[in-house]
């Protein structure tokens, strides 16, 4: 019945620009309606014809060349890494005061912001192997930076994010910081042996320095000592970065045989040393940049099941402490980040004024995050929210919804799942992320469960987007933490003892995982190996002495 007045008052509206009111012309077109048979949408008539036997047939040239063309018609990807980027970017607002009008007019026009994305490791070897691998840290027993995941027995036959693309027909290309570097007798491995591809970063040119600041180490702490800034006389366009976003740019005036690419450019700021032109510092006169709150007490409340506090303030925050520093090494971070956002406009912009604007994936996301004097500290690791969150940017064109904060729970390590399905990839079965393609279609879906975010050995915390569950399972002996973001959302108030809250620390410890792998081996040589040997004879004669 009510299909049937529908109809009447569509065809009413229909009429009614041939003279007809709306009312007037109801009367006719019921009339008409009762002299027509009523003929079912849809329905088949029953056919006469004896069926046929099918034959199988070869698919033809032509059947073939289709396909193909459907096939390069797939979404390319560009994949870019923001080394050390916590989330002080306007979209996401970490830290009101940044000034990153490129990622923000990204955010504006086509990416969704994931408001809540989260590193599944807090430092970047780790962060790195879990998302390029697509397997957890507690599966790959990939803990920290000196691990090399290539050596890592449960990675021995797994294809690695790049590898999976190639495999499948598209073209991988890279530069910068994919993954994490390491020494090696013979270079540098910088995960080239991954990509289709692989353009050695240039350097750049600092072409000196235009000043330079590092607080004075705290008890001659060495953890200190790359804790510096300062302004590089070099102009923007012979930095790395701007060099690595113009390759990243001319890529995009390129054929690849028809294959779809995955282009994967890796930046190196806000990564200590903080050093970019002046330009960047000057966005943020030290007098009217407000500093970060410190919350002095806010280590207290963390503690073994002894009672013993298990963290203290970092050498760095000491540091800058000591020296009174703490707004100068800010407005570093923030310079850095301006900096990269400036870069990063080369490479949106160029890719906007390409052919591939319209079927370009891009996504763009920080490793893991970094303190700037929260719970003391100037640094990556641990895993309050600081470190665990992270910015994440999704452009899918005719999926995504530009100006939108998505607040769906997702990790790095599912980002290798989305991308095979949005690219309609076959699925991986080594993948061990969780797919949130279906988030960026529909994102007022039921969606969010605990995510894991691991550092080191048995040490896990969890978030669901509320709760922050922690648990030191590894060398902090059982220590927990449980902070509620709905009334506590910089995490100063450890509610894990409290009575209350054991339900819930229940419910968390359901999603921690089973099995927790041993370290791999550690790569031949360590970063700090390299830096010893480059200090020289004198300090290896002075070992050799004592
Ligand atoms: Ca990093
Ligand atoms: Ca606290």
């Amino acid at each position: 019945m009510k299909i049937k007045n529908l109809l009447l008052t569509s065809l009413a509206k229909n009429l009614s620009p041939l003279g007809l009111s709306r009312r007037s012309a109801l009367p006719f077109i019921q009339a008409a309606l009762l002299l027509t048979p009523l003929v079912a949408i849809g329905a088949v008539p029953e056919s006469t014809q004896p069926v046929q036997e099918a034959k199988p047939t070869a698919p033809g040239k032509a059947e073939l060349e289709e396909a193909a063309k459907y096939q390069s018609k797939g979404f390319n990807v560009l994949f870019i890494a923001v080394d050390d980027l916590n989330d002080w970017v306007g979209c996401f607002g970490g830290n009101p005061q940044a000034i990153t009008p490129n990622l923000d007019r990204l955010a504006k026009q086509q990416a969704m912001v994931m408001n809540k994305a989260y590193a599944a490791s807090t430092v970047c070897g780790p962060s790195r192997s879990a998302l390029l691998s697509g397997k957890r840290a507690a599966s790959i027993g990939v803990y920290g930076n000196k691990e090399n995941m290539q050596f890592a027995p449960k990675l021995k036959d797994v294809a690695t994010l790049p590898q999976y693309f190639s495999k499948h027909g598209y073209h991988t290309l890279s530069t910068g910081k994919i993954f994490h570097k390491h020494p090696t007798e013979d270079g540098m491995d910088e995960g080239q042996w991954a990509f289709d591809e692989f353009a050695e970063p240039t350097e750049g040119g600092k072409g000196g320095m235009l000043w330079k600041k590092c607080p004075p180490a705290v008890d001659g702490d060495e953890k200190s000592e790359d804790f510096r800034w300062g302004a590089v006389k070099a102009p923007v366009e012979k930095t790395k970065d701007y060099l690595a976003c113009k390759w990243a740019a001319d890529q995009l005036q390129r054929d690849f045989e028809g294959k779809p690419f995955f282009l994967a450019l890796g930046i190196s700021k806000p990564h200590l040393p903080w050093e970019v032109p002046q330009q960047f510092f000057d966005l943020y006169p030290l007098d009217k940049l407000k500093a970060v709150d410190i919350v002095r007490d806010d280590l207290n409340d963390i503690v073994d099941k002894k009672g013993k506090e298990l963290f203290r303030p970092d050498p760095r925050f000491e540091a800058a402490d000591k020296a009174n520093l703490h707004l100068e090494a800010q407005q570093a971070y923030l310079a850095n980040i301006s900096y990269v956002d400036y870069c990063l406009g080369v490479i949106f912009e160029a890719l906007a004024k390409s052919k591939y604007a319209d079927n370009t994936i891009i996504m763009l996301w920080g490793d893991h995050g970094w303190h700037l004097s929260e719970k003391m500290k100037y640094g990556k690791t641990d895993l309050w929210e600081e470190s665990c969150r992270v910015p994440l940017l999704v452009s899918v064109p005719g999926v995504t919804t530009p100006d939108f904060k998505c607040e769906g729970v997702v990790n790095l390590l599912d980002m290798y799942p989305t991308l095979v399905e949005l690219c309609g990839l076959p699925p991986n079965a080594e993948n061990e992320g969780r797919s949130f393609a279906p988030l960026l279609k529909n994102s007022s879906m039921e969606w969010n469960v605990p995510t894991l975010t691991t550092y080191q050995y048995k040490n896990h915390s969890l978030t669901d987007g509320r709760y922050r569950y922690t648990w030191y399972g590894g060398k902090k002996d059982g220590g927990e933490e449980l902070y509620d973001h709905s009334v506590d959302p910089l995490e100063h108030k450890n509610l894990a003892a409290n009575p209350e809250s054991q339900e819930i620390i229940a419910r968390f410890k359901k999603y921690l995982p089973t099995y927790d792998e041993p370290a791999a081996p550690r790569n031949k040589l360590s970063g700090d190996d390299k830096k010893k040997m480059s200090k020289g004879k004198k300090k290896k004669k002075k070992d050799e002495d004592e």
